[in-house]
């Protein structure tokens, strides 16, 4: 009744923002998303008829702050009578910092979880399982270029093209390694209530959809660097209008991006994306790494740099 489990992080580039239900967290947008290599949370999930409630350890410190988050992520994979868990969670990254570490922390939960219950889950259930605690993890459940799609009722998922096909690089400025202000979720409620500009966001996000998956499926990094940059930046001004305005950068994450025009316009192909925190994430081909982390990394107000490949979706490391 034990059971470990590996999951990335992964990078929106078309992004999800918004619920249409918040009871069952299902996203009022489709998204989709790179699926990183080499960041990682792993997650061991043990039953235990002994205890008398559910425990979380992060990276060796006691969590209680993500604890019912976690045990509710439980319950809706294991079952409400459950025996209650010990999870001893591994992230080799900044949390809460707006690089994605729920949606990995969650992938692997339900893998974990599913694993330890002794349940045969496809990975389709589980990437819906993995939704309803939070959005963005549906898609860790798959690797390289994945899409989520809106369905009555629930999501669905798919790798729109692997890794290993069009081996983009991600790069990680990071700004600032505190937690976030304001919850992603709560932002977004905000965001649906009064921003003048949500309804225009909903409306345009098919079309945004469209343009990126047919320049990943033509491997086109100039008609993808396009689509991404427009519809982060669209995303951003549905939080810079909302009412109290949510504004997750700092001044590094504009640094950041004048880094990334700059070497644009001296031929490199990069673009950039930024979530719901200060770091920003360059894409870049392969041939241009090096140069892209040089020049972040010397970015006023960077504190660390991190890059990673495309990998693959969550997976269960042992059970027990
Ligand atoms: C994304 N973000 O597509 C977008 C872009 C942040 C900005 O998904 O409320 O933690 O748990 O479903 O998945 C972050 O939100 O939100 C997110 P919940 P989640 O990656």
């Amino acid at each position: 009744m034990r059971a470990t489990a590996r999951a990335q992080p992964n990078i929106a580039l078309i992004k999800y923002w918004g619920k249409r239900d918040r009871v069952n967290n299902l996203p009022a947008v489709g998204s989709i998303s790179v699926t990183l290599a080499d960041l990682y949370t792993e997650m061991c999930v043990s039953l235990d008829e002994t205890l008398a409630s559910d425990r979380l350890v992060v990276n060796e410190l006691e969590n209680a702050a993500m604890l019912p988050r976690i045990s509710a992520c439980l319950d809706n994979v294991v079952g409400r009578s459950r025996r209650h868990a010990q999870i001893d969670s591994r992230c080799n990254f900044p949390v809460a910092a707006g690089l994605a570490s729920s949606a990995s922390s969650f992938a692997a939960t339900v893998v974990a979880a599913s694993a330890a219950s002794g349940s045969t889950s496809s990975t389709a259930e589980l990437a819906s399982l993995a939704g309803r605690s939070s959005g963005s993890a549906a898609r860790s459940l798959y690797g390289g270029f994945v899409e989520l799609r809106n369905t009555p009722g629930d999501v669905s998922v798919e790798t729109i093209l692997d890794g290993d096909q069009w081996p983009l690089k991600v790069i990680i400025a990071v700004t600032s390694e505190g937690p976030k202000p304001v919850s992603s979720g709560e932002a977004m409620e905000i965001s649906r209530k009064t921003s003048p500009f949500y309804s225009s966001w909903l409306e345009n996000q098919p079309d945004d959809l469209d343009v990126a998956r047919a320049a990943i499926r033509e491997q086109d990094f100039e008609k993808l660097a396009g689509v991404c940059e427009h519809n982060c930046l669209k995303m951003h001004s549905v939080m810079w209008a909302s009412r109290p305005a949510i504004v997750y950068w700092n001044s590094a994450t504009l640094n950041c991006m004048q880094t990334v025009r700059d070497l644009r316009s001296t031929g490199s192909a990069v673009f950039f994306t930024i979530d719901a925190g200060p770091q920003l994430k360059a894409i870049c081909l392969e041939s241009d790494e090096q140069r892209v982390r040089e020049a972040l990394s010397a970015t006023t107000g960077v504190v660390d740099v991190l890059s990673s490949g495309l990998g693959d979706g969550a997976r269960l490391l042992e059970s027990a």
